[in-house]
């Protein structure tokens, strides 16, 4: 049995195309607090972050776009998923675009710091999210966080990063879209990206195991942030970012019944759902229904582990 805090981001500042700030209605709607109950959880939903008064804030990269919400947004979750880590509690924050986790991993980090663990991270998208302010061409900053949390320069109108997560401790799965500024910047860490050849190759299972032998082994925390876009489209078309050839309904259920058997994740981020790109609430019951699956769900209980 889980605490479980549910928290509401209706960000919607990292990207121009409206919308992701109906994701935490669509994840009530689609049934996420019984769901979990009913799997034996004790879940408390905190319901929606409100965005305070916004910092006066500008970027010498004239692209980058609603830099003072997505400021506002960050210091705000930062703090409730501070407080949630602190009450004992699994944070699970119903998003809201990607730019949410600047300031969910920032509350992770600040956590760990505390109780002297590491931190780990788990990003599972098409996107590696690692540009900079400086190197995005878009300006949508939900294209970041990942480059926030590893404590690349270039953030200057952020608040330092508590206690920047190592290359070595973030794992990438899903990946298929990396932009060239990314990928240069990329091959200087230690992070391991798991791109789809990765998984074609050699499945989920065996680089699952690997990365969350290395949580185990550390005593670490462990941050998850699943984009809806790690699924692919034809399952989950409720994203502004498709990119064909993502993760199949078993191979995102698999990830996640292997995460909950591993009994390591801390926190956890459900991004980038954009309900007005739904049909008829389709992704936002898949994305439920994988969180249900990272929190015990299953056909059937098996008598020994099968994983461990
Ligand atoms: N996401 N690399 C592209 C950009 O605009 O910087 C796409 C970012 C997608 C963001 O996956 O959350
Ligand atoms: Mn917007
Ligand atoms: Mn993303
Ligand atoms: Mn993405």
């Amino acid at each position: 049995m889980s605490r479980i805090s549910l928290i509401g981001a209706p960000v919607d500042s990292g990207q121009r195309r409206r919308g992701c700030l109906m994701g935490p209605i669509a994840y009530r709607v689609a049934g996420i607090e019984p769901l979990l109950a009913e799997l034996g959880h004790d879940v408390t939903d905190l319901g929606d972050v409100a965005l305070g008064e916004l910092p006066q804030a500008d970027c010498v990269n004239p692209t980058v776009d609603q830099l003072p919400e997505t400021l506002g947004w960050t210091h705000a979750l930062r703090q409730r998923v501070a407080e949630a880590l602190e009450s004992g509690t699994i944070p699970v924050v119903l998003g809201g675009d990607h730019s949410l986790a600047l300031g969910t991993v920032t509350g992770s980090a600040e956590h760990a710091a505390r109780a002297g663990r590491p931190l780990f991270l788990l990003w599972l998208d098409a996107h590696s999210d690692f540009h900079t302010p400086l190197t995005t061409e878009s300006g949508n900053l939900h294209g970041t966080p990942v480059a926030y949390i590893a404590g690349r320069e270039g953030f200057d109108a952020f608040p330092p990063f508590p206690l920047p997560v190592p290359g070595k401790n973030i794992c990438m799965f899903g990946i298929r879209s990396v932009d060239s500024a990314e990928h240069a910047a990329l091959r200087t860490t230690e992070i391991t990206v798991n791109d789809m050849r990765v998984l074609d190759e050699r499945g989920i299972v065996a680089p699952l195991r690997e990365f969350l032998d290395q949580v185990r082994s550390a005593d670490a925390m462990l941050h998850v942030s699943l984009d809806v876009d790690f699924l692919d489209p034809s399952i989950a078309p409720a994203v502004g970012t498709t990119v064909p050839g993502g993760a199949t309904f078993r191979e995102a259920h698999l990830v996640c019944e292997l995460l909950h058997e591993s009994g390591l994740m801390t926190s956890l981020d459900l991004v980038e759902l954009n309900p007005f790109l739904d049909e008829r609430g389709r992704t936002a019951r898949l994305m439920v229904d994988l969180a249900a699956s990272l929190f015990g769900k299953k056909v059937f209980d098996r008598p020994t582990r099968s994983f461990l």
